[in-house]
């Protein structure tokens, strides 16, 4: 079963930099316990409250010379304080993990489009490619083809020896009050040379931190096979596959979908999700379980057009 970060669940930023403090933090107790006058003397921050609270209290002498002798046991920073109490708060202590985000992110030109720059007129930003092991060469804008404007997000899939999965993708995050109804858009495939068994397009849509659905999992995914394979490509719990299209993609052309999320979510997921902090939407064409050597896969497709919003406003309605 392939990891269930297979097309991209990155650990927030936040996580790994959470850890940090507190490993500096024990760092600076252990480093402390074998320094009596470190310990001694900057109270609270260096020793923890236990230990800060009665030495700024009371400095009567018959306390200092308990502490000294303490300290002389080994005890006084030492393992018997135990895990409790929190990390000391301090200039560097990381944000919170989860913040509220904006209600929701500029659409394009006021349109009611979730998505900031859906047609890629406006450059790359805010569209993003992940940075993960599984995935390739990062999309770019492309002047290529386009199916409104001059430009289009290009992905460029070539197989590399190493055996498994390998995503070429375009990816935005949103943060509605509300999962929106519809998501459309185009996709052109202007070269597909099949090269593996599970080599295909697909656009997925994470949810992270919806509090009404079934817990255990990181977050909730529904991916869309747009074309290239008729069957779920690998296993994957946190994440339903919905078959949209399941045919070879048909050479050059502008290809239309859509679809309704909202409904999709409660067909799948059993309720449409709420409470969340965030909808990570990803464009993709890619390959998994390729066998190792296999260079043979490639495909040069485009998207252009994206839409995340309401059904009555969906500008891409044919
Ligand atoms: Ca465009």
């Amino acid at each position: 079963m392939i990891s269930v970060s297979g097309s991209g669940i990155p650990l927030p930023a936040s996580f790994g930099r959470s850890e940090t403090p507190v490993g500096l933090f024990l760092s600076l107790r252990t480093a402390n316990a074998a320094s009596d006058a470190g310990c001694h003397s900057r109270g609270i921050d260096a020793c923890g409250n236990v230990h800060g609270r009665p030495a700024m209290k009371l400095r009567l002498t018959l306390t200092a010379l308990l502490i000294v002798a303490a300290l002389a046991s080994g005890s006084a920073c030492g393992d018997s304080e135990g895990p409790a109490g929190p990390a000391p708060s301090s200039p560097t202590a990381p944000a919170p993990a989860v913040t509220p985000g904006p209600a929701t992110t500029p659409g394009g030109a006021g349109s009611g489009n979730l998505f900031s720059n859906p047609s890629f007129e406006d450059g790359e930003e805010p569209w993003i490619s992940l940075t993960t092991e599984a995935w390739g060469t990062p999309f770019r804008v492309s002047g290529d083809a386009a199916h409104s404007g001059v430009y289009s997000a290009f992905l460029e899939m070539r197989a590399l020896e190493e055996p498994g999965s390998k995503v070429f993708g375009v990816v935005q995050e949103v943060q509605p009050q509300e999962l929106p109804e519809l998501i459309s858009g185009y996709y052109r495939v202007a070269q597909w040379t099949r090269g593996t068994d599970i080599q295909y397009l697909q656009f997925a849509v994470i949810v992270t931190g919806a509090t009404n659905a079934p817990q255990g999992f990181p977050n909730h995914q529904i991916r869309y096979i747009l074309a290239g394979i008729d069957r779920p490509p690998f296993a994957i719990s946190n994440a339903k596959f919905i078959f949209v299209g399941t045919e070879e993609p048909a050479p050059d052309g502008w290809v239309y979908f859509e679809r309704n999320v909202r409904q999709d979510f409660i067909d799948q997921w059993g309720a449409v999700p709420e409470g969340f902090s965030k909808i990570r939407v990803l464009f993709e064409v890619r390959y998994d379980g390729k066998e190792e050597g296999v260079t043979d896969p490639s495909a040069d497709v485009f998207y252009d057009d994206l839409y995340l919003g309401s059904a009555a406003a969906n500008p891409n309605a044919p």
